[in-house]
Order: structure tokens, then sequence, then C-alpha cells
């Protein structure tokens, strides 16, 4: 059939918006309708060339939200109709790793889903005779896409999908993070680094799982009012300081008669190495544990002194916000439904799809907090 997509041409150049050619949904797989997805920033990571691991032609996205409108041989977990959130991390069941209950990270299709590929190697999307790479198994830049039955959230048919569609990454991330990543208990304190469309989820998380002071850091200024709008009670701005911004944090979160400070959680939601080493060392000597989320560029590296992790921190990370796709993403759907998390708020702005590469811009210009683009 025929689609309409913003199709990644080349890396360094904007998307050009077009018609491609998808096929029907093969044994095991699903074909759904895009109503809506958000722009992220491995979007942008992976156009601008930046991304070792980056194929070009490709269709980009990867959080969308649908409906599914057909399904192939053998597909039992939803059928024609189903809304379904897409998962760039799905999720079997039956892997080492999905029986493990230790980790979200699903292995059974990641070989050919890391090579822009469905899981019998092949693409469905095509150009005349030159094929077009998935990504991240979603490739939601398109009005419709495959994705196999595996990595598809079935969710409740009453939610909007121009919001539920940033539940397809950012809101899971930044809440997961918290839940299901640091597991933070009622009354703790906290610290998050970067208040863009990550962390101000991770401030929601924090508000959900009652932490008592969160303190949010930022460059911007005007990142201290979208904090407070989602439970921050505290701003720092590390320019505005005097010294070090880690012993100002910890002079912050001082508690207790022997008045230690440290966090008992910190989130780097920047991606920068420098600001993970801040985080892990805000927090607090003997329980303190630092949850990175952002992702760094290809090939740095993180550094701290041992001794910072012999005296009982504990340094994470987390993909997806340790969200395993088909169990967790319906619940979080509920919540929004439900009032208990805010979504409409972050998305400052909705495009056309021919209108796609001003998403791109608004997020360079750090205008936006999240882009959606509506089919
Ligand atoms: P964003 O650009 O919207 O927000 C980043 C914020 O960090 C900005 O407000 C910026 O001002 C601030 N910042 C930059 N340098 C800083 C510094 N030195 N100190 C304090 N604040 C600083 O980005 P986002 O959409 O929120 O994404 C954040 C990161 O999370 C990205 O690296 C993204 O790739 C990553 N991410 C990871 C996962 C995962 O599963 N691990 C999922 C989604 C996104
Ligand atoms: C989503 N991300 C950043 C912004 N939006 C993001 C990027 C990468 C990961 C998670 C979220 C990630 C962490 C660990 C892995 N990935 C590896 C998982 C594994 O090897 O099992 C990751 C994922 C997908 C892809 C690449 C890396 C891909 O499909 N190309 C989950
Ligand atoms: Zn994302």
């Amino acid at each position: 059939m025929d689609v309409r997509a913003a199709v990644a041409v080349q890396a360094g150049k904007p998307l050009e918006v077009m018609t491609v050619k998808l096929e029907g949904p093969r044994e095991g797989e699903v074909l759904v309708e895009i109503k809506a997805t958000g722009i992220c920033h491995t979007d942008e990571f992976t156009l601008s060339g930046a991304d070792p691991e980056g194929l070009f032609p490709a269709i980009l996205g990867h959080e969308g939200a649908g409906v599914v409108v057909d399904v192939g041989k053998g597909v039992t977990s939803v059928r024609k109709g189903d809304h379904v959130i897409p998962l760039y991390t799905p999720e079997c069941r039956q892997c080492p790793s999905c029986l493990s209950r230790k980790t979200n990270l699903c292995t059974a299709i990641r070989a050919t889903q890391g090579q822009g590929l469905m899981p019998d190697g092949t693409s469905r999307f095509s150009i005349g005779k030159d094929r077009l790479f998935h990504y991240m198994g979603c490739s939601t830049f398109s009005n419709f896409t495959v994705l196999p039955e595996i990595a598809v959230a079935k969710v409740n048919a009453d939610a909007p999908f121009d919001k539920i569609c940033y539940i397809g990454c950012g809101v899971t991330t930044g809440i997961g993070a918290v839940i299901n990543t640091a597991k933070v208990e009622q009354g703790a304190t906290a610290v998050v680094f970067g208040l863009g469309g990550i962390g101000l989820n991770v401030i929601q998380g924090l508000r959900l799982a009652g932490a008592d002071m969160i303190i949010g850091v930022d460059l911007n200024n005007d990142k201290k009012q979208w904090g407070e709008k989602f439970g921050m009670t505290h701003f720092v701005n590390p320019k505005e300081i005097d010294g070090d911004i880690v012993a100002h944090l910890v002079n912050m979160t001082k508690r207790g008669a022997d008045q230690i400070g440290g966090a008992d959680y910190t989130f780097d939601c920047t991606g920068s190495t420098k600001v993970m080493r801040q985080a892990l060392e805000a927090s607090h000597r003997g329980w303190g544990k630092s949850v990175v989320i952002g992702v760094a560029g290809a090939g740095q590296e993180i550094a701290t002194r041992p001794f910072q992790l012999v005296t009982g921190r504990t340094w994470m990370g987390t993909a997806f916000g340790g969200a395993r796709g088909r169990t967790d993403v319906p619940k979080i759907v509920d919540w929004y439904m439900a009032g208990k998390i805010e979504i409409d708020p972050m998305i400052t702005h909705t495009l056309k799809l021919e209108d796609i590469n001003k998403g791109f811009d608004l997020m360079h210009e750090g205008k936006s907090i999240r882009s959606v683009v509506v089919y």
C-alpha cells in the first residue's frame, strides 16, 4: 500500500515527506495506522549523523500511538481496531531476559531491530526498488507502519492519541526510572539534572512516589517554572551559585543529627558525562542511588573516584525506565486517564507531518518540551 512518511534520506539532511510503499504484515506482525508521534532526541541524534549505528535511508520515529488495521498469521494478543503504542523495547515474555524478571531488555528481536529490519531480516518499506530501513523497530514517522506483535502495547481506546504517544518514550522513561529503576520511597530526597522532556517526567514520578524534597538543576532559568508545575520543590542553576554544584547540593540536602548531606536519589537527564559524575557525587554516602537516563554521545566515558562507590553509592542506568512494555505501558495510560499523571502541558507544539522538520528546529532552539505530529 501507499503511505505518507517523513524519510531520513541522508545524515545531516532534513526529513523529506513523501509517499512510500509499505508491505502488509507477515506472520507474527501487525499493521498499525499511526495517529500521532512525538519527536524525541534519538531521532535527532540519528538524523544528525552523530549516531554511528544510524542507517539510511530510513523512517525514523519511535514515540507513537495508533490503531491496529490488520494482523498477520498467528497473531493472538491484538486484533483489528485495538489501540496500541509501539514499543522500541519489546516484551516477548519468553526470552531469558524476560523470564529473568531482572530486566526489561527483551532479546527476542534485538539483532534485526538494530539492523533496521523486521525479525525475518527484511524491510516492509520501499521506494521503487530501494528498500528503506525501519528505526528502533517502530518507524512512527509514517502514517502506517508494521510492527512485531511483541512490540505493541494494547491500551485504553478512550485515550487521546496526540497525548499518549508521549508514553511511547518520554513519559515512561522518566516515571519508570523513579518507580522501576530507583524504586523511590515516600519521604525521599532527590535531585534531577536536566529539566527537559525526560527530567520533567522524573519530577512527576517523584511526586507520585511521595518524595519530600525534589531539587531540579538546569542551566536554563525558564525551566524553574516548568519544574514547579510538576512537583519540584527547589531549583538550582549551576551558573548562578558560588563554587561547586556538588557541594551546593550536598549542603542543601543535609538532614539528621550527623548533618551528612547528599540526596537519596539523583537522576541524570542531560546525557552529559560531566553531569553524570555530579549526579553520582551529589548522592548520599552509604545509600545514595544515581540513575543515568541521558544517552551520551558515541565513545564517551564516565569517571569518578572509586571511593565514591566504596562508600556505598550505587551508579545505575535505565532503558525505557525499566518498563516492560506490554505490561507497564497500558498501566501508565490508565494513570493518565485517571488524572494521576499529567501529559498535556508538556506537549508544547502540535504539527502536521509536512512541518515535521520544524519540530527538530524547535528542539535545537530549546523552545519545545515535546513536539507531536498528528496525522
Ligand atoms: P532536553 O534537551 O529536552 O532536556 C535536557 C535539559 O538538560 C535541558 O533543559 C538543558 O538545559 C539541561 N542541561 C544541559 N546541560 C546541563 C548541565 N550541564 N546541567 C544542568 N542541566 C543541563 O532532553 P530530553 O528530551 O529531556 O532528554 C534527555 C536525555 O535523555 C537525552 O540524552 C535523551 O537521549 C535521553 N533519553 C534516554 C532514554 C533512556 O531510555 N535511557 C529515553 C529517552 C531519552
Ligand atoms: C529513546 N532513547 C533515547 C531517547 N529516546 C533510548 C536510546 C537507547 C536505549 C534506550 C532509549 C537503549 C538502552 C540500551 C539499549 N538501547 C540496548 C538494548 C539492548 O541491547 O538490548 C537501545 C534500544 C534500541 C535500539 C538501540 C539501543 C534500537 O532499536 N536501535 C532500546
Ligand atoms: Zn525517545
